[in-house]
């Protein structure tokens, strides 16, 4: 079901010009009300009157994260606080969290876009959607939370983890859609066969995913073992958070929420815009929040665009499943390795679990890549044989695909730590 057709089916030539109009007032509202963006502004000899349709957003500074850090915790809202009615704030693997505000305006935005990501999904009144992202700071649940309510379904606000209670709530109220990270859902899957429980018995039909990156070759797995509908949801907290674009179930690729969301692709090198189709590091302006919002925000997540109409009969530029972030990216002896690519092979292999970890060291001057991935437990006892074969035949696909050596461990069951939230697929002790 498509929730609001104006936005999401209009012309692209319409679609232009309301991004102009609301970027103008954007603008306007920025260099008034933000000292960061005035100055911003002002070194590039800027004035409100400069921008006038959305070709000229181009013309505008970029915002990154280092410039939320440093006018941490409220220094870049726009609005006096009085108008603020929440904050979230990233909690960061380093230094200070980034603060993100919403004004009621701004709440019923995010709700908007949430609820037209989950009709997108196939999610309507009747369903039951069991919303076990975390609720906190972090956007996920409570973003998940407003729009399933927006769009009249009953919602189970579990949060994350817990997960007998996960599976008692789905067994007993019967949740017909999942909204957790892909890696909770492998989790939760896993969890069901141990307990016993066959999941095409469960009501459940749709999973909401995202959070973190996941291969095509991971939501294949995880439809299979919860025999459902998985559907990737993008978003961040510096945007909103979830909702800012949803994959439709059809063709190719997410669709964006560019009404509120424009959306851009640059080089991350040079900063240049790139043209539509090519790879780059996504950058987003939020055109119509009004608490806090950002010019050309650099993302550092790698996509591309493509703007051509979708079956689905939305009209809305669609981004192509994230490929990984640009700081995910390993440089072991100077070949880029993204733990995406590892991901897609180990997916692809019957006997590997879609659960592992990279490790990455550096012995002397020599970087070191091992890959450790749980396989059946049956290889570890009486098939040991067919353990080194299978563990050759993996080494040796992950192998050539990357370009480099790698060691490839085979772990037994639930050797990998599992996440309730985002997994930590990458341990680079190289920084430490
Ligand atoms: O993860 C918001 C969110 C919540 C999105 C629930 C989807 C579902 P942050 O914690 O600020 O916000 O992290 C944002 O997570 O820049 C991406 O690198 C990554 N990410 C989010 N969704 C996806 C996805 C939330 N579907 C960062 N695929 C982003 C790949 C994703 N990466």
């Amino acid at each position: 079901m498509i929730w609001n057709e104006t936005k999401e089916c209009m012309s692209r030539d319409e679609m232009r010009n309301l991004q102009g109009s609301r970027l103008r007032s954007l603008v306007d509202r920025v260099y008034h009300n933000v000292p960061f963006y005035r100055g911003k502004m002002q070194q590039l000899g800027l004035e409100p009157g400069d921008i006038r349709t959305i070709d000229d957003l181009s013309l505008l500074p970029f915002t990154t994260k280092q410039d939320l850090r440093d006018n941490y915790p409220f220094g870049l809202f726009a609005l006096p606080k009085s108008e603020v009615v929440r904050v979230h704030a990233s909690t960061g693997t380093t230094g200070k969290p980034t603060v993100v505000a919403y004004s009621r305006k701004d709440i019923e935005i995010f709700s908007e876009v949430v609820a037209r990501s989950l009709a997108a999904a196939g999610v309507g009144r009747d369903d039951i959607v069991q919303v076990a992202f975390g609720y906190g700071l972090f956007t996920g649940g409570l973003g998940i939370h407003y729009g399933a309510e927006k769009l009249g379904a009953a919602v189970v606000p579990i949060s994350g983890g817990n997960t007998a209670k996960q599976i008692q709530l789905l067994q007993d109220f019967g949740s017909t859609v999942l909204a957790c990270t892909p890696s909770y859902a492998a989790h939760l899957a896993e969890s069901l066969e141990e307990a016993g429980v066959d999941p095409t018995t469960l009501p459940l039909r749709i999973g909401i995913f995202g959070a973190e990156p996941w291969t095509e070759g991971m939501k294949q797995s995880i439809e299979q073992s919860l025999a459902i509908k998985a559907f990737d949801i993008y978003g961040l907290s510096e945007i909103i958070g979830p909702g800012v674009s949803i994959h439709c179930g059809m063709g190719q690729g997410l669709h964006v929420m560019e009404d509120h969301f424009v959306p851009e692709i640059i080089d991350p090198d040079t900063l240049a815009p790139l043209p539509e189709g090519e790879t780059g590091e996504l950058v987003f302006t939020t055109v119509t929040k009004e608490a806090m919002p950002l010019l050309r925000y650099r993302t550092r997540d790698l996509s591309s665009l493509d703007s051509q109409a979708c079956a689905c009969g939305r009209t809305t530029v669609r981004m192509a499943k994230i490929y990984g972030r640009s700081d995910d990216m390993l440089i072991i002896r100077g070949v880029n390795v993204f733990p995406s690519q590892v991901e897609s092979i180990l997916m692809s292999i019957p006997e590997a679990k879609p659960h592992y970890q990279l490790i990455v060291d550096r012995q002397g001057t020599m970087d070191t890549l091992e890959v450790q991935v749980e396989i059946d437990d049956r290889f570890f006892t009486d098939e040991v044989a067919e353990l080194e074969k299978v563990k050759k035949r993996i080494k040796h696909q992950i192998e050539s695909v990357l370009g480099i050596s790698i060691l490839l461990k085979p772990v037994e069951h639930k050797t990998i730590q599992r996440s309730e939230g985002k997994a930590k697929r990458v341990i680079d002790n190289r920084r430490l």
